[in-house]
């Protein structure tokens, strides 16, 4: 059976259960303790050397990194529906797990370290003003679309979804947003949805 290791408040690691709930993959939920440094512990990071969660085993394959699994759970359950393969579509997704990587981690996810974990060696001010920026652009981008990318739910939506939509944990406002709470809002209603704390 696919394992997930992963944390209850790691948004990182919610949106692969969010991805395996969706398709409805049967997997075991292993809690890895991040507050009691299990993630440094010389069997974890067997799993992976970064100490990060999640990290995902199926068949004999460990696989780390958030963005990856959804790609590898994707292509290896989804078919097409989650990750087409066709040069420009793929490059459309991608486009956003970087994003997811990029500007969603300096912004909201940042802003949530900072205020929910006491990361204070995060830039606050710097934290929130690139959360204004991708949630401006996400609201602009979302204006005539009801998904990232094409007329369906694609892992670009599952892979950018958690930190944007906890963002009120990182005292972000999402009201001025209104095109990003409708989205958040039809990613609630796809069928098979669970939610996280927070959400
Ligand atoms: N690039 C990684 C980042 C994963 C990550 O930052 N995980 C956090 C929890 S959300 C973590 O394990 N932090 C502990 C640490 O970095 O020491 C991914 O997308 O999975």
């Amino acid at each position: 059976m696919i394992k997930l290791y992963g944390h209850e408040l790691s948004g990182n690691s919610y949106k692969v259960k969010l991805l395996l709930c969706l398709l409805k993959l049967d997997f075991e939920w292993i809690k890895v303790d991040l507050m009691q440094g299990a993630h440094k512990a010389p069997e974890f990071l067997q799993l992976n050397p970064f100490g990060q969660v999640p990290v995902l085993i199926d068949d004999n394959q460990i696989i780390s990194d958030a963005q990856a699994i959804l790609v590898y759970i994707a292509r290896q359950y989804g078919g097409e529906e989650w990750l087409p393969l066709d040069a420009v579509s793929l490059s459309q997704v991608v486009r956003w797990l970087s994003t997811t990587a990029g500007e969603v981690r300096q912004g909201p996810e940042n802003a949530r370290l900072y205020y929910l974990f006491n990361a204070t060696t995060i830039n606050i001010e710097r934290a929130t003003q690139k959360s204004e920026f991708i949630l401006t652009q996400l609201n602009n981008h979302l204006k005539e679309r009801q998904w990232l990318e094409f007329e369906r739910p694609t892992i670009a939506d599952i892979a950018v979804f958690p930190y944007v939509a906890l963002a009120a944990d990182g005292k972000i406002d999402l009201a001025p947003y209104p095109n990003v709470l409708a989205w958040i809002e039809r990613v609630k209603q796809l069928s098979g949805y669970v939610p996280m704390l927070g959400l």
